[in-house]
């Protein structure tokens, strides 16, 4: 199968002809890749359209860091963070994604102008979140997830990753589906570093023919994350901080691009913008 058709479109969101960019901004005071930068309306709602400048198709708002060892935000505090940036960035015409965990903050979003609601936890954090999800008709990203990741990378032992998170994922999607959400608005997404080790990201980023085999279009997001890191790591074994690690991001976007993924989520959007581009021409010569 051709990565065009494999890469599929979500109902509700415009289609684009190539690998989707979703530019991320975190409205936290403690994200691991870019913590505290945008923790302000303002700066957050300014940091989104410049990525869109960028060339960022979407931009996803977040307001709990989902880091291992991160402690959970309220509710208040997480709509307190995250409602007027949504709405900031919806009224300029953006494509708007919400990361939470949280059904009520899903909904205000979409309420502000959110086009499409990511959860990490693919509904399991909140038991509201899959009807409240698919009485809006919004779309919705099921993430594969094992649990919180307070106390470190728990829930992280497999025989087989690939096809263990395949099954995974299956079953969050039955849920899903069951749940009454449409099976055209449903992404699928491996969750990079999630309950994962270096050698479980990249296993899975290695086959990601298998993810898309689900059915439903595919989110990777490996923007910064500890695999690369390690990847990256001197002689010596020290990993390069976060925001050295945008070179090998594009480098991880064009690959997934490649291999049909309908959309990337990054940190800096320019370099993986361009991946995408360059990824779509090598599609589309003879
Ligand atoms: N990772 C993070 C946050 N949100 N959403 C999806 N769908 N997939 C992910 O892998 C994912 C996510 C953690 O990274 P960040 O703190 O840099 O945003």
């Amino acid at each position: 199968m051709n990565s065009e058709r494999r890469r599929g479109h979500v109902a509700g969101l415009p289609t684009w002809d190539r690998c989707a960019v979703m530019g991320v901004v975190n409205v936290t005071p403690d994200s691991f890749s870019d913590g505290g930068r945008w923790f302000d309306t303002t700066a957050a709602v300014k940091h989104g359209l410049h990525l869109v400048t960028e060339g960022a198709d979407l931009v996803d708002v977040g307001g709990e860091s989902t880091r291992p060892g991160a402690t959970r935000v309220d509710e208040a505090e997480e709509l307190k963070r995250v409602i007027p940036v949504v709405r900031g960035l919806a009224s300029e015409g953006v494509t708007v994604s919400v990361d939470t965990m949280r059904a009520s903050v899903a909904e205000q979003s979409l309420a502000a102008g959110a086009a499409l609601v990511n959860d990490v936890s693919g509904g399991l954090a909140d038991p509201a979140m899959i009807p409240a999800v698919a009485a809006a008709g919004a779309p919705f990203v099921v993430m594969h997830w094992r649990g919180f990741l307070e106390g470190g990378n728990v829930r992280g032992t497999y025989a087989d990753v690939v096809s263990e998170v395949v099954d995974e994922l299956h079953a969050r999607v039955e849920a899903v589906l069951a749940g009454g959400i449409a099976p055209d608005r449903i992404v699928v997404d491996p969750g990079l570093g999630f309950s994962k080790d270096s050698e479980h990201d990249l296993s899975l980023l290695a086959h990601l023919d298998r993810l898309s085999e689900l059915g439903h279009p595919l989110l990777v997001a490996a923007s910064r994350k500890r695999f690369l890191g390690r990847v990256l790591a001197g002689p010596e074994g020290a990993p390069p901080p976060a925001r050295e690690r945008d070179a090998a991001t594009a480098a991880v976007s064009a690959l997934a691009a490649h291999q049909g993924a309908w959309a990337v989520r990054v940190h800096e959007v320019r370099a993986t913008a361009d991946a995408v581009r360059v990824a779509r021409a090598v599609e589309g010569a003879q």
